[in-house]
């Protein structure tokens, strides 16, 4: 699919997810959140860039930083929120909590706890699309973390040897929980963990939403060609901990001020006031309109009913 470029509707998606992490944050200190959460904040910019490009025929699978994903691909505001605090109209029925949200109805095969599960799950829906000729094709979005996960390789191997449709879109946000990345990776370039493989590998400014967009374009339209996988390297910074609550000892001031003189939001503010398309008012007005959204998730959600025990046993296998 060529969408054209839409900056707005870039803006409008990234103002929605940084809105609602916000949110998150805020029922999770609240304690009001089960087990751990991942918030995306700062990374905003990679899921609304990418997943403009998706038309409905195609699926995406996440990761634990996924809430982005979900709403960029169009998952409902209020049952994501409702999944996250476990609550019974949630997109899993509030069984599977913020790491396993499952929302078929836009084309999610879900966030996974696993590290590096988002691949297979992506790679096996590009296996089916080419097979059905479907014309679909599948995004895996997986962290830096990840590229150190066997099956990530053992995916890119087979999705290149099969010429599958399907992009591998890392997130490089530097850190894998509260460890650089750096310590724990070895060779002297990332880009070479998919060129490899002898698929395209191109590196990309992950705060740049127009970039992004710009970069899945070319790489959704060369899976779409038949002309199999890419591997797209996003270099972007999570503003948030590794999860809501770690205090970022291991991060220094120099970083994080660097790093959030680059956040996706105003960057695009400046382009959309700089071309005409937004001025302030409007700006403003979206930006409103987002936290209203956002807002009224969080209180669905804090007043929807947690699941019935009796319903323990439905869709179970066994
Ligand atoms: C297979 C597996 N190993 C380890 C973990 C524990 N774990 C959870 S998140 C994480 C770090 C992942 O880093 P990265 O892929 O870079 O994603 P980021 O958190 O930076 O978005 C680890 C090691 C896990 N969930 N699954
Ligand atoms: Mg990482």
């Amino acid at each position: 699919m060529s969408a054209l470029p839409d900056p707005l509707r870039l803006h409008r998606c990234m103002l929605l997810i940084r809105a609602f992490e916000e949110q998150v944050r805020r029922l999770a200190a609240a304690g009001l959140v089960p087990g751990l959460v991942h918030l995306c904040t700062g990374q905003e910019a990679v899921a609304a860039g990418a997943i403009v490009q998706l038309g409905p025929e195609d699926r995406i699978a996440s990761h634990h930083r996924g809430h982005g994903h979900c709403l960029a691909r169009g998952a409902d505001p209020r049952r994501l929120m409702a999944e996250i605090l476990g609550r019974a109209p949630g997109l899993s029925g509030g069984r599977g909590g913020s790491m396993h949200v499952y929302d078929a109805a836009s084309g999610n095969l879900g966030t996974n706890g696993i590290v590096g599960g988002a691949v297979p799950l992506a790679t096996g829906a590009a296996l089916a699309a080419q097979r059905q000729g479907s014309g679909g094709i599948a995004v895996a979005f997986f962290g830096d973390g990840a590229l150190n996960q066997g099956l990530v390789s053992e995916c890119m191997n087979m999705a290149a040897v099969w010429r599958l449709p399907v992009l591998f879109l890392c997130e490089h946000n530097g850190y894998g929980e509260f460890t650089a990345s750096a310590d724990v990776t070895a060779g002297p370039s990332l880009l070479a963990r998919g060129a490899v493989f002898g698929m395209p590998a191109e590196e990309v400014d992950g705060m740049d939403a127009l970039a992004v967009q710009q970069a899945v374009a070319g790489a959704a339209a060369r899976a779409r060609g038949g002309e199999g996988p890419s591997f797209l390297l996003c270099h972007t910074w999570r503003f948030s901990g590794h999860h809501a609550g770690d205090r970022q000892d291991y991060k220094d001031d120099e970083e994080t001020r660097r790093w959030r003189a680059r956040d996706p939001i105003p960057r695009l503010a400046a382009h959309l006031r700089a071309t005409g398309l937004a001025d302030d008012p409007a700006l403003a007005a979206m930006e409103a309109k987002a936290e209203r959204i956002a807002a009224d998730a969080a209180a669905f959600a804090r007043a929807a009913p947690e699941p019935e025990p009796a319903a323990l046993h439905q869709h179970l296998f066994a």
